[in-house]
């Protein structure tokens, strides 16, 4: 064991140069390794995620350059043959398992590994080919089959099953648009653990709908007269990499990458004249459900999570240079395990690059006939995933004013399904002829545990209001900003109000700026929705954390996803509405903001055959976090020389 642990000392300090690393290939082949000698796994073992599992804050402030550190994986794996999910923890240096336990009752997320198995199971089995035939379709091996999470909708005797059902759809030649014709009505049920087709269900036949929904070259001549713009960096990138660190005009973090989640930032900080001051310990998008309106047998079915059931990080693009990012890009690859636990290298996964961003700030002095002007500028960090039909690229903009943003662009195919001739629906729009694309929205859960100047932070609702016409307001102009402090979790359930200019403060009540008010940095929420599901549909019970913009939660270790570990048909209850019972105190505490953008979508026309980017997003601002304008130095452009010297 001596040596294995010499080996896994060298492995380590060769692999990763912080403790928040995400895994490299190595460490997750040797945290594998590990657990198969200790008897965990054997072959029929299915791993879901090996990911770094992220040390104690703790551990991370008494952390010191050039120290040794230990690296730990946390692993989801499932044994289909027990029909149980297993979750631990194995040390990488140690060469040892911390913790391997059963999770009774979880059925793990659906892996890519399984999801395509499932296809090639469901093309071939006899019930859903009869099923092809009967729609006159001969050709299974066309038939696109997806994998959905079942949700609740399951039978009495299906207990016990982690079960999917499937949606299909039909490339009627090879480099067509599946989408294009959905298959109405035949749906298989899979059980994953024993990979088999459990039943097929046929809810009747509607026509193949006649259009192609083409959108390549082949299909679609370019339009003309578009000259190149190129993006020029003539003396390089403004900003540093070091391992996974990044520095770039005061910001400093560094970037992670889970198979869930995908991109992480860890340790956003700004260095203020010298000082590291920090801002957010770690961001990520922690969810993502889809509920659909479509009321018809199985397509009311349709709520994807598409994080806690299957995973964005394991559909992560490899982005392209000129088609995907401009300009001077560095990209990232990120290293994940596949079902049997081997490690694949995703290559350009993360994206980083800096962005002009238009004016930053200006003022024309009249009387002296001069301008003052500054450009602004981002680093933008961001990766795309596919998610079968649907894209989604999610964007860190970091500003030269202080300013963070996250914008999500929603791209891809909308979901469709057929209806006949002539036909029209309340629940969707007709996108091409006999092709529905049902309303639907998109509910994201963004996780920022905050830290700004520290982990004692506080939360404000912050709403303006107008003041009374009488002796204190005279004229009858006079508004004020007030602000809420939000004591208890149960307080700190909030929805937006545009009309009140509503939004959250989180401060720091023990440092104050110069002026001598507490640091802080606003949520300002940009345009947002509610579901419309009714409160008693399963879906709400199950993505709970949709029916609030906004949660607060003290931070506690393993509060990790707003609808909880496992979401996989999971009959709800779990993750922000289970945690926050206990109406926790979150004042000047470790706070978590747990933000939902909402994005809600009735098909246009115009989102056929592939729909035109779509966004959501907010920014987290600067309030009195500087006590003047950060960006007042950026230096001047060419243009600021008085007029006159012209
Ligand atoms: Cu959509």
């Amino acid at each position: 064991m001596v040596s294995q642990q010499d080996a896994a000392g060298v492995a380590r300090s060769e692999a990763a140069h912080h403790p928040l690393d995400p895994l490299s290939g190595e460490e997750i082949r040797r945290a594998i390794g590990i657990l198969r000698e200790a008897g965990h796994a054997g072959p029929e073992t299915r791993f879901v995620s090996v990911d770094l599992h992220e040390p104690p804050k703790s551990e991370l402030a008494s952390a010191r350059h050039g120290q040794e550190f230990p690296r730990k994986a946390f692993i989801v794996a499932l044994d289909p043959r027990e029909h149980m999910t297993y979750e631990g923890v194995v040390s990488v240096t140690a060469g040892s398992v911390l913790f391997w336990r059963p999770v009774p009752g979880a059925r793990a997320p659906i892996t890519l590994g399984e999801y395509a198995d499932c296809e090639r199971l469901v093309r071939a089995d006899q019930r859903f080919r009869e099923g092809l035939r009967r729609r006159g379709i001969d050709h299974p091996d066309q038939v696109l089959v997806e994998a959905w999470g079942i949700g609740p909708f399951t039978r009495a005797e299906d207990e016990g099953r982690r079960l999917v059902w499937t949606l299909c759809f039909y490339r009627a030649s090879p480099g067509d648009n599946p989408y294009a014709k959905p298959i109405h009505g035949l749906h298989a049920i899979v059980d994953l653990d024993d990979m088999a087709v459990v039943r097929v269900e046929d809810a009747g036949i509607v026509p193949l709908p006649p259009g192609t929904g083409n959108y390549t070259p082949g299909s679609v001549s370019p339009r003309e007269g578009l000259k190149p713009i190129e993006i020029q960096q003539p003396a390089g990138v403004s900003f540093e990499v070091d391992g996974w660190e990044v520095r770039w005009q005061n910001w400093r973090l560094r970037l992670g990458f889970t198979a869930r989640e995908g991109l992480v930032l860890h340790t956003v900080g700004y260095e203020d004249h010298g000082r590291l001051r920090p801002v957010i310990h770690r961001a990520s998008v922690t969810e993502l459900v889809i509920p659909y309106s479509d009321p018809r047998p199985f397509q009311g079915w349709r709520n994807a999570f598409d994080i806690g059931e299957y995973g964005i990080g394991v559909v992560t693009n490899s982005l392209e240079l000129g088609c995907d990012c401009l300009g001077e890009i560095r990209y990232f690859d990120v290293e994940l395990a596949d079902i049997r636990g081997e490690p694949y290298t995703i290559r350009n996964a993360i994206c980083l690059h800096e962005e002009d961003h238009g004016i930053g700030w200006k003022h024309y002095d009249t009387d002296l006939d001069h301008a003052e002007v500054r450009r602004s500028r981002r680093l933008v960090v961001s990766f795309i995933i596919t998610a079968a039909n649907y894209e989604y690229a999610f964007y860190w903009y970091f500003y030269t004013d202080g300013a963070i943003e996250l914008e999500i662009k929603l791209t891809g195919i909308v979901l469709t399904s057929a209806i006949g001739p002539g036909e029209t629906s309340d629940y969707g729009t007709v996108v091409a002829p006999q092709t529905l694309a049902a309303h639907h929205q998109h509910f994201f859960s963004a996780r920022l545990d905050m830290a700004v100047d520290g982990d004692g932070n506080s939360v404000y609702e912050v709403e303006t209001e107008p003041v009374p016409m009488g002796p204190e307001n005279p004229y009858g102009n006079a508004f004020r900003p007030r602000r809420t402090l939000l004591l208890t979790e149960s307080q700190a359930q909030r929805l937006i109000d545009p009309l009140t200019a509503r939004h959250w403060l989180v401060v720091n009540p023990n440092v104050t700026n110069a002026l001598g008010q507490p640091v802080g940095y606003q949520l300002v929420p940009q345009g947002n929705v509610l579901p419309f599901a009714h409160e008693e549909a399963s879906i709400m019970r199950r993505a709970a954390f949709m029916t609030k913009h906004l949660w607060v939660t003290p931070f506690a270790v393993g509060e990790r996803f707003p609808a909880g570990e496992y979401p996989n048909q999971h009959p709800g209850g779990a993750g922000l509405p289970e945690w926050t019972k206990a109406d926790r105190p979150i004042e000047n505490t470790d706070v978590v903001l747990w933000y939902t953008l909402g994005s809600h979508h009735v098909p246009r026309p115009e989102d056929w055959p592939v729909m035109p980017v779509e966004r959501v997003g907010f920014t987290l601002r600067p309030f009195g976090f500087f006590g003047v304008n950060p960006s007042l130095d950026m230096p001047p452009p060419g243009c600021d020389e008085p007029v006159e010297a012209r």
